[in-house]
Parts: C-alpha cells; structure tokens; sequence
C-alpha cells in the first residue's frame, strides 16, 4: 500500500499529562477506527460523548468524539478525533488500541498538513503560515503567520500566475497565426502592458519588506563591554529574572547566555557576553571571543561602559564613530553605574543604573523603536521566508527579461513568461516541490 493511502494517527495536542488531549486520525480508515474504539458512526461535525473501549470488557476513557467525512475536512480525507483525558496511561491505552488496528500508522511530523496540502486545502505559503503561526512566541509573529495561512501571498501569487498565463497566451497566439514570424500588434501590446503591470506589482512588493522574513527568527541584540561593567546585570533587569550570575569580579560571565524577550510584541534575543580584555586564562580568552563572535553577528550592539561621561568610548571594537557597527549592526553606547555619581549617559549615549533599574524603561523603549524600523511595516509584510523571497525575485527577473526580449523575438519572450509561471507556481507548491517538500514539513510538529 502506497503511504499515502494508509491511515495516520497522532497525539496532536501538547505534551501529557494536561486536562485534556486531542488524537487525530486520518484517511480511509478513519471511520473504521471511530466504530472500533467508540461504537456506531457519530454525526458529522457533532461532539459526542462516548465511551471508548479497546474490548468489550476493556473501557479506555469517557471522551467526545467528532467525525469528519472527507473531503470537508482539514486533510481532505476522513478524519475522526479523539477528545480524552490527558493522562499519560489514557494515550498510551488510546493510541495502543489504534495501532492494533490492522494497516494503521504512526503519523510524521506534519503530515496531516501534507496531505491537506496535497489535496488542495492549502497552498504551500499557507502551510508555512500554518506552521509559523504554532511556533510563534509573539503576538506580532502570531499576526503574521496567521496573515500568511489566510493566503496574503498565495492569494496574490495565484493572480499573479494566471495573468502570466494570459499574457503568454496572447504571445503565443500571435506567433501560431503569423506566417511572417512578427505577432500582430493587437495581440502584443495588451501582453506588454500586462507584463509591465505585473512585473511592477512583484518588485513593489519585493521592495516594501523591511526585514519581516526575520520576524520569525527575531532581533538579536548583543550586551558587551569591559568586564564588570554590568553586562549580567542588565540582561537580568531585561529578562526580569536572574538568568546570569552577576558578581563583583570581573571576569564572571565565560560562557553566550541568550535570552528571548518580548518586546511589544517584536522577538529579540538578547545575549550577554564575557567582558573583554586581555588575559591569560585559556577559559576566559575562549569567553572573549564567542563574545566578539555574537556581537559581531548581532543586528545591535549595547556597548556598556561605566564611569563619567568623560570616558573615552571611541576605543570599543565596534564603534566606528558614526554609530555603526563593523558588521553593519548598529551601536549603542550605554553607560551603567549612573547611580555612582558622575551624572547621566552624555549626548547620544543612554544611562542607566542596571542594578537599581534606572533608565531601564527608557532604553526598552528604544529598543523597542529600533525592532519597528527593522522589521518594516511588517503588518504590510507579504514575504515571510528566504524561500518566498528568492522565487518572487526569480518571477520578478523572468518578468522584466521578457519585456526586454519582446524586441527581438516573441519566442524568446513567451520562454521567459513560462519561467516566471514557473516560479510561482513553485511558491504555490504547485509544480515540481518535491524536493522542498520533505525540508519544509519535517520541520511541522508531530499531529500537525
Ligand atoms: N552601583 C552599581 N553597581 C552595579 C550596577 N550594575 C552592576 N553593578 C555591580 O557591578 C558588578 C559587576 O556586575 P556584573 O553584572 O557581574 O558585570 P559583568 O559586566 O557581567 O561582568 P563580567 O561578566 O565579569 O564581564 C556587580 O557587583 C554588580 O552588582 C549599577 O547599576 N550600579
Ligand atoms: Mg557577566
């Protein structure tokens, strides 16, 4: 029997023990393992209680169960569901009197969503949504993905392929009914302009992003500095809770300690670093360099100094004098200790006391302004992967290559038009993703 068309079965609520879970199955036999376990076949999308048994004599739990013929449900196939007690001794009883089922298997991570994809509940951008909006940790990326599973890309990629096929279907037209190898001009010139509008409408959309495919990874900020300064103790005051060991030595922290923090809804990781100096403690000069190593990669830099504003700054690895950073990442100057006297952050630079929590607010604040202009106007963000990006850009290119070829030969225009169809229909999860298929679905969680 091909995989396909076995029956699939999974736990696909949260980790046991909880009030309650949910077990899926779905496909042929569904309405099979319904009448084993919970007697005759409930009505359809109707909760009923029943009383599950793997025997006459063998009762599992007291559950609701649904059914939901296919092809109206979520797979498209027949999908019945289990609500049950979250016990662990009740799922291992449930999903023991499944699989004694003959032809049943265990489900693969995201392989209810597969075959919702495969037929046609959803296109591929839809999934990504879907599987976005499960891992998302903010509300701003639950927006998002839940954007990208209403089919905000897929929808306007769909009209984007079908005005390609039009348009190149007017090209070719043209060169099947002219003898003398040029297309009439009644047929060229709506092609044109539609190409032109086309083409124009991807690259808005390519350009108007910010960074929103990284609002799924999240902004990663990076706390350095000399040692002792308060690294420790700032991310701390940021996460609210002691996740670094803070102490009056210096040379405390050795090891990258990441933090995920919600900053208004934007993800941003912050990490704290070993202080930087000069040393000769094999453990702590391996601390210095993951330090320079995060902060270089990080998109912000907090370089936290003490003492008075009169401190020369212009002497840490990052500031290059302008604010910006060697990677490209920005810079900020923070100066701590401003409990200590010697007055606030001077001009351009923040002071705080990170031990007290003065300035705190502020600095939240800007950062939580810089995460916006980062990440763009993400409500206006259609593009929220590499994947997405690098196949509208391919349409994009095929697009303006064929407005450029029209000149010389409608052939060669039509063979650019087929690509850029091509590379939509590839986004859609349309046309030749197998290979995409396995890395994009793997990565789903089990009963999704
Ligand atoms: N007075 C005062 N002391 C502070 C402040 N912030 C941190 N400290 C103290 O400074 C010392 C060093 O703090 P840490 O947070 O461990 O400094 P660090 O930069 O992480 O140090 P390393 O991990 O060794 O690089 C501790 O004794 C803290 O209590 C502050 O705002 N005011
Ligand atoms: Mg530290």
């Amino acid at each position: 029997m091909h995989p396909r068309d076995q029956t699939i079965f999974a736990l696909s609520s949260g980790r046991p023990p909880s009030a309650l879970a949910v077990v899926r199955v779905s496909g042929p036999q569904a309405s099979l393992v319904l009448t084993a376990l919970a007697g005759k076949l409930p009505a359809p999308r109707q909760a009923s209680r029943r009383l599950l048994r793997a025997g006459a004599d063998q009762p599992i739990d007291d559950a609701v169960v649904l059914w939901f013929p296919g092809p109206g449900s979520a797979t498209g196939e027949d999908v019945a569901e289990f609500h049950v007690h979250g016990g662990r001794a009740v799922l291992s009883a449930l999903l023991a009197a499944i699989s004694d089922i003959p032809n049943m298997r265990a489900a693969e991570p995201g392989e209810f969503t597969r075959r919702a994809f495969e037929n046609g509940k959803l296109d591929l951008t839809e999934a990504e949504g879907l599987d976005d909006l499960i891992h998302a940790d903010t509300d701003r990326q639950r927006r998002q993905a839940l954007r990208q599973l209403q089919g905000l890309l897929g929808d306007r990629a769909r009209d984007w392929r079908e005005r390609i096929i039009e348009a190149s279907a007017l090209i070719e037209a043209g060169i099947d009914f002219s003898d003398e190898g040029d297309v009439p001009a009644e047929l060229m010139a709506p092609a044109v302009k539609a190409i032109r509008a086309l083409h124009g409408e991807i690259t808005e959309v390519l350009a108007a992003q910010g960074h929103a495919e990284r609002l799924r990874d999240g902004l990663v900020v990076a706390v350095a500095g000399e040692p002792n300064v308060g690294k420790s103790t700032l991310i701390n005051q940021l996460a609210r809770r002691d996740v670094a060991i803070v102490s009056p030595h210096a040379g405390t922290t050795r090891d990258v300690i990441e933090v995920q923090l919600d900053l208004d809804g934007y993800p941003v990781t912050v990490i704290d670093t070993a202080g930087i100096r000069e040393t000769d403690d094999p453990v702590e000069q391996e601390g210095v360099r993951r330090a320079r190593a995060r902060a270089e990669d990080a998109d912000l830099v907090l370089w936290l100094v003490e003492g008075s504003p009169a401190v020369d700054v212009t002497g840490s690895p990052w500031t290059s004098g302008d604010g910006s950073g060697r990677a490209g990442g920005s810079v900020w100057v923070v100066r701590n200790k401003i409990d200590l006297g010697g007055g606030g952050g001077a001009r351009g630079e923040f002071g705080i006391s990170a031990s007290r929590g003065d300035g705190i607010p502020e600095l939240v604040d800007a950062l939580v302004k810089f995460a916006a202009e980062y990440f763009g106007t993400s409500e206006g963000a259609v593009v929220t992967r590499a994947r997405q990006r690098d196949l509208l850009r391919r349409a994009s290119d095929s697009l303006r290559r064929s407005l450029e070829l029209v000149e010389e030969g409608e052939e060669l225009a039509a063979e650019e038009l087929r690509a850029a169809a091509y590379a939509l229909g590839r986004l859609l999860g349309r046309v030749d993703v197998e290979d995409v298929l396995g890395a994009i679905f793997q990565k789903f969680c089990i009963g999704k």
